[in-house]
């Protein structure tokens, strides 16, 4: 994360009467969303003869797209007691305090490791600093955070979305530079890593190009929002060629309202979004959506490796890349049947 800067607001961002407030819910459970499942850490007692559960608190960011659903799925169905877990699972539902007050109920019952996906980059000091100081290891998935001080967690364990957004870019201009296309944008969760680094990298690709950002507004990641913000670009703007979603979710949400205002999406306008999970991927395959750049959710084996290393006081990476592929429709078509999410 060289090329981000410490936040020198963090603490300033947190109100003393706020870090009051959340100090004093720490011994409480963490929150979790309705119908969400949730493992409570129950102090090591189903530990077996000899072998040692490691207790491992996640606090996840929220249940907001299907790729959210299907890495909670993986960290799930990996950090389990045949596995030799014992987890505390909490959805923070898309809030930064419930993920503080989370971070801090784990903290409370001392357990042995400390993971979550950060909704956005910053405000993370002071919580960090607490788990810092009482010696439990944390391990950051999916999400970075916006920080100088490497010491404050022991691995990030995620995609590259820089990355991801040039790829999305590189392929537009492929596509479609010299057409003069006017192109709008639905960008993920304001401040969260993917959002700021997929806006980045996608505006990189297409600099020099013909291909004109005309509007770009957040969808929070979801379907329904992104259906709302497009429904909005269609009553502005009498052209619109090309739609970049930083999500699958959003991608679908425009789609419904392209095909509301009785437009073919695919054809009237393009589609190009990141995520590649089973919707998404089928609306390329049906050529609905014109490209999707993959971003792989299933980091539940490699939190769990990082996390035994960690309780073993073994060496591990800082930063653990996940590599995402590309799709286009014929490509989507191959990979739909034999697709694990
Ligand atoms: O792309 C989106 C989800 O952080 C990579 O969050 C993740 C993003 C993912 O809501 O669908």
């Amino acid at each position: 994360m060289a090329r981000k800067m410490w936040m020198r607001g963090t603490v300033a961002a947190l109100s003393a009467t706020a870090l009051l407030a959340l100090g004093a819910c720490s011994s409480e459970q963490a929150p979790a969303a309705e119908g969400e499942e949730t493992t409570s850490y129950d102090g090591g007692e189903t530990e077996e003869a000899g072998d040692e559960l490691i207790s491992i608190g996640f606090s996840q960011v929220g249940a907001e797209s299907g790729w959210r659903a299907a890495n909670t799925k993986s960290i799930q169905d990996t950090l389990t007691a045949d596995n030799g877990f014992d987890l505390s699972f909490s959805d923070a539902q898309q809030k930064q305090e419930n993920q503080i007050q989370a971070i801090r109920s784990y903290i409370a019952q001392g357990v042995d490791v400390i993971s979550f996906s950060p909704v956005v980059e910053t405000g993370w000091g002071p919580v960090l600093e607490e788990a810092k100081a009482a010696d439990i290891p944390v391990i950051l998935t999916d999400r970075a955070v916006d920080t100088e001080d490497d010491t404050l967690y022991e691995s990030f364990i995620g995609s590259d979305f820089v990355l991801e957004g040039e790829m999305a870019g590189e392929w537009a201009v492929e596509q479609y530079d010299g057409e003069g296309y006017q192109m709008v944008e639905l960008q993920g969760t304001t401040g969260s890593a993917p959002a700021i680094d997929r806006k980045e990298g996608f505006a990189d690709a297409i600099s020099g190009s013909d291909i004109e950002v005309i509007d770009s507004q957040t969808g929070n990641f979801t379907r329904t929002e992104g259906k709302q913000v497009m429904e909005g670009f269609l009553q502005k703007y009498d052209e619109i060629d090309l739609v970049f979603a930083h999500n699958d979710d959003m991608g679908l949400g425009a789609i419904e309202a392209i095909e509301a205002a009785g437009m073919t999406p695919g054809e009237d306008i393009k589609i190009i979004t990141i995520d590649a999970v089973k919707d998404g991927m089928q609306a390329l395959a049906d050529g609905k959506i014109n490209y999707i750049v993959e971003c792989n959710p299933l980091l539940g084996p490699d939190l769990a490796e990082v996390a035994q290393k960690v309780v073993a006081g073994e060496e591990v990476e800082k930063r653990i890349v996940v590599e995402d592929k590309t799709f286009d429709q014929e490509a989507a078509v191959e990979a739909l049947p034999s697709r694990e999410y």
